[in-house]
């Protein structure tokens, strides 16, 4: 009954209740939503508002920047300033820390990736953001990069806004995964897929298979055992996807199971891999084990790593269970 449904606010006001805890965390939780509210209304607006194409600037990683990538994060760096819950934040998109002035003392720090997937922009394909919420240490300063440098299983929050078909917010507090839809009609996330869980089976598998020539031995082996399919050592068939934008993968695995792999390579060795840990397989290891899935690197847990480094990059491997395991064991051997 559509009058009986449970918004995002009345979800965190309930779970505030639940364990007993102040107003503060449902408060900044409410800033990211209305930042992905208005993401989620430029993305949609697109080539109408002139909101394609590129933004003329690169980020700290040499990456181009698209102009939604630029806009996205002016969106939640304003709109995560203004309630005074944060004392800093870190983006994809900034060299360094950005310090929450003027307000309330923030007990909260911010990462986040305010578009993931921007390659996707330009052509209308599903786009995210993606956000990790930590504590501030305990008398730290939030001026240096250091306060951020905690491991993944200090999280206290993550999730991420899914500029799809239709727009999600898919959040952990670390007390399972819920999905949210945006009803554009009343502006409100509704809840509509309440403790998601991944299948520990899964037949389906992604990976950017034009890095085939410089996949180490066990992904190389994991992919050609899938791709022999019924008569293969797997003994059943297994089907490929590639969106190129990481929000989607993990929905759709969050959905209906598989496994998502972007490891790092012998070309990228260097560097770590292609996806960054803080912000980017961070919070999407967490979402995914508070799913009852798994996340690795291949060789260690992803919320296990010590970060070195604000803008670090790491191999990601998360999904199902089982598939994600097989694929450490390969590792292992
Ligand atoms: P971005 O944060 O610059 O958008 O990069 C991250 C994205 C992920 O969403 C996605 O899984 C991956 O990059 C796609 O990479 P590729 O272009 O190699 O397929
Ligand atoms: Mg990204």
């Amino acid at each position: 009954m559509p009058y009986k449904r449970v918004t995002l606010t009345h979800f965190l006001l309930q779970e505030q209740r639940r364990l007993g805890r102040s107003g503060t965390f449902t408060a900044l939780m409410q800033d990211i939503i209305t930042a992905c509210k208005m993401i989620s209304h430029e993305v949609n607006r697109g080539a109408l508002a002139g909101n394609l194409g590129v933004a003329g600037s690169e980020n700290v990683q040499g990456e181009e920047q698209k102009k939604l990538d630029v806009l996205a994060n002016d969106i939640f760096l304003h709109m995560n300033a203004l309630g005074g819950t944060y004392a800093a934040m870190a983006s994809e998109e900034l060299e360094d820390v950005h310090l929450v002035t003027g307000g309330a003392e923030g007990k909260y720090l911010l990462l986040f990736d305010p578009l993931d997937g921007s390659s996707n922009i330009d052509v209308n394909i599903s786009v995210g953001s993606i956000f990790s919420i930590l504590r501030l240490p305990e008398g730290a300063s939030p001026n240096s990069k250091d306060v951020f440098l905690q491991p993944g299983v200090e999280q206290v929050a993550a999730g991420y806004a899914c500029y799809g078909s239709s727009t999600m917010i898919v959040l952990t507090t670390g007390n399972g995964v819920n999905g949210f839809t945006l009803d554009r009609d009343i502006g409100m996330f509704i809840l509509t897929h309440p403790n998601m869980s991944i299948p520990a089976e899964a037949n389906e598998f992604a990976i950017n298979a034009s890095r085939a020539r410089f996949w180490e031995p066990p992904v190389q082996r994991y992919i050609d055992e899938c791709q022999a399919g019924k008569d293969g050592p797997r003994g059943r068939n297994f089907n490929m996807r590639w969106v190129a934008s990481m929000v989607a993968e993990v929905h759709r695995i969050l959905c209906r199971g598989g496994v998502f792999l972007y490891p790092t390579d012998s070309e990228m060795k260097k560097r770590g891999g292609k996806l960054r840990l803080m912000y980017e397989a961070n919070p999407m290891a967490f979402i995914v084990e508070q799913a009852g899935g798994a996340a690795s690197t291949g060789r260690q847990r992803i919320m296990e790593v010590q970060p070195t480094d604000l803008h670090q990059r790491i191999g990601v491997v998360l999904g199902s269970k089982d598939e994600v395991e097989r694929i450490v064991r390969y590792h292992a051997e």
